[in-house]
């Protein structure tokens, strides 16, 4: 069976980051040899000595065991193996007036194992691509070496589908789409995520698993869009978006997402240029989702301006600043459009982050980001700040306000602590004061 030869194959995975790593450390735990490959040498270094610089829970012990097994070692370069995962970055560039996706990791990537295929081998694409890319850029670069995709070695496109906070648990328990380059292609991909999925696993052709993959993360995008754009009317309403959605989602077939600050993150706010790049002229509705969520964040950055306005000098101090909550991740995060907004108005802002190290003004000394604070600016509703103390806050801000940006906070708690406690899309500042001592829905 190939499954139980399986445990003995040797697997390249190039790319250590937040896909990588994890793949790398799960399937070297199911009995794959398993070489790590990035360009990064401090990464490489770091990992062989078995840490990890992704804060994903559960991922450092699976690291470790890996490491000291022998299973998992971090190299610079790929080598000889049975199969490839490529597991690289796709951005996408923001230029003026334009949006170039940046396959450059996946065209380096299939350049880099291209001296190593050999007749038989597997190689899996992961990283989120617009569709054709398998056809289109992986294939032809990997038959520059003479040997054909689909007959000589196998190719297959396999989207990852795991939520960031919870990869490690999704990476196993998650249904797989397998895309084959041709079908003995998928067969081949489908005996290999056998051995550590326990989700069902769906085989389709490589073209239609990279649209279900963009198509995933494109009905999020537009479907948060929703709700950010009813949340606008709903202020101009003065009733609360959040009610809307508690009550719209007690219809069987209603499924309405949350508003917020923006979307971020390097999936949901990336991928529909996957397509709307390549479709300019059909995907209208994903590149207005896109324009309204790009828009989130400096709506709420003149919500915080209105409320400290007249106050001489006022101090901002942003709660959250990863892209959502309980996760340290910063990338594509709205709180840095905010926080660039607010200081190019010239106000005065500080960060605190419980979870994020790495972000350099970040600070998780309450009495550093709160003294002498005019605002206190939820954006990323981590669960420590629920257990927050508004009356000690209270005591080191110079005003007590509170903007909650992502309905965490217990706005009756807030208030009895002489706080104006103010929800984004429950009406307008000037109206929010008198819905204030009702809390939130369910509370
Ligand atoms: N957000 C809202 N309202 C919501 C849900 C999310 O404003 O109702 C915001 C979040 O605060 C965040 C952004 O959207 O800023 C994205 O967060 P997310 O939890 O929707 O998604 P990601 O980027 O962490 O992970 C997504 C997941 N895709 C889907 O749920 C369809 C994950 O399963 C994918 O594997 C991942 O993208 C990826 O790698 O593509």
């Amino acid at each position: 069976m190939f499954q139980e030869k399986g445990k003995k194959q040797k697997i390249c995975v190039l790319g250590l980051g937040y896909i990588g790593l994890p793949t790398a450390s799960v399937l070297a735990n199911s009995g794959y040899q398993v070489v790590g490959v990035d360009l990064k040498p401090s990464l490489v270094e770091s990992i062989n000595r078995g840490l990890v610089h992704i804060q994903e829970p559960g991922l450092h012990t699976l690291v470790q065991a890996a490491v000291n097994s022998g299973k998992l070692v971090a190299r610079m370069e790929p080598e000889p193996a049975d199969i490839f995962f490529i597991a690289v970055p796709t951005p996408v560039n923001h230029g003026p007036g334009d949006v170039a996706v940046d396959l450059n990791d996946v065209r380096s990537a299939a350049e880099a194992i291209r001296p190593h295929l050999q007749q038989g081998n597997l190689v899996v694409l992961e990283s989120t691509c617009p569709p054709g890319t398998l056809e289109k850029l992986v294939a032809p670069l990997l038959e520059k070496g003479g040997l054909t995709a689909g007959r000589d070695f196998f190719l297959a496109y396999c989207p990852e589908r795991v939520l960031p906070g919870r990869t490690m648990k999704e990476l196993i328990e998650n249904n797989r789409i397998i895309g084959g380059y041709n079908h003995p292609s998928a067969l081949k991909a489908e005996a290999l995520y056998r051995s550590f999925v326990e989700g069902e696993i769906i085989l389709t052709d490589s073209r239609t698993a990279e649209m279900v993959k963009v198509a995933e993360n494109i009905f999020r995008d537009v479907n948060i869009a929703l709700a950010n754009e009813l949340s606008f009317i709903c202020e101009k309403l003065g009733i609360s978006i959040w009610e809307v959605v508690r009550l719209a989602n007690l219809h069987p077939r209603v499924h309405l997402h949350l508003p917020g600050p923006g979307v971020g993150g390097h999936c949901i706010s990336v991928d529909p240029w996957f397509v709307i790049s390549a479709f300019p002229e059909e995907a209208r509705l994903l590149a207005t989702a896109r324009s309204i969520n790009d828009q989130r964040p400096l709506h709420v950055a003149e919500w915080a301006a209105r409320l400290v306005e007249g106050i001489p000098a006022p101090v901002v101090t942003v709660m959250g600043v990863a892209y959502k909550g309980n996760i340290e991740d910063t990338r594509e995060s709205p709180a840095l459009a905010v926080l660039e907004a607010l200081r190019r108005r010239g106000i005065e802002c500080r960060v605190y982050d419980p979870r994020v190290t790495a972000f350099p003004e970040e600070t998780n000394n309450l009495a550093m980001a709160f003294t002498g604070a005019d605002l206190a600016l939820l954006l990323a509703d981590h669960d420590e700040f629920k257990f927050l103390y508004p009356r000690e806050l209270g005591k080191l801000m110079r005003t007590r306000q509170v903007l909650d940006t992502r309905h965490c906070l217990d706005a009756r708690l807030w208030s009895e602590h002489g706080f104006k406690y103010c929800l984004l899309g429950a009406g307008m500042p000037g109206v929010l004061a008198a819905g204030a001592a009702e809390g939130p829905p369910g509370s």
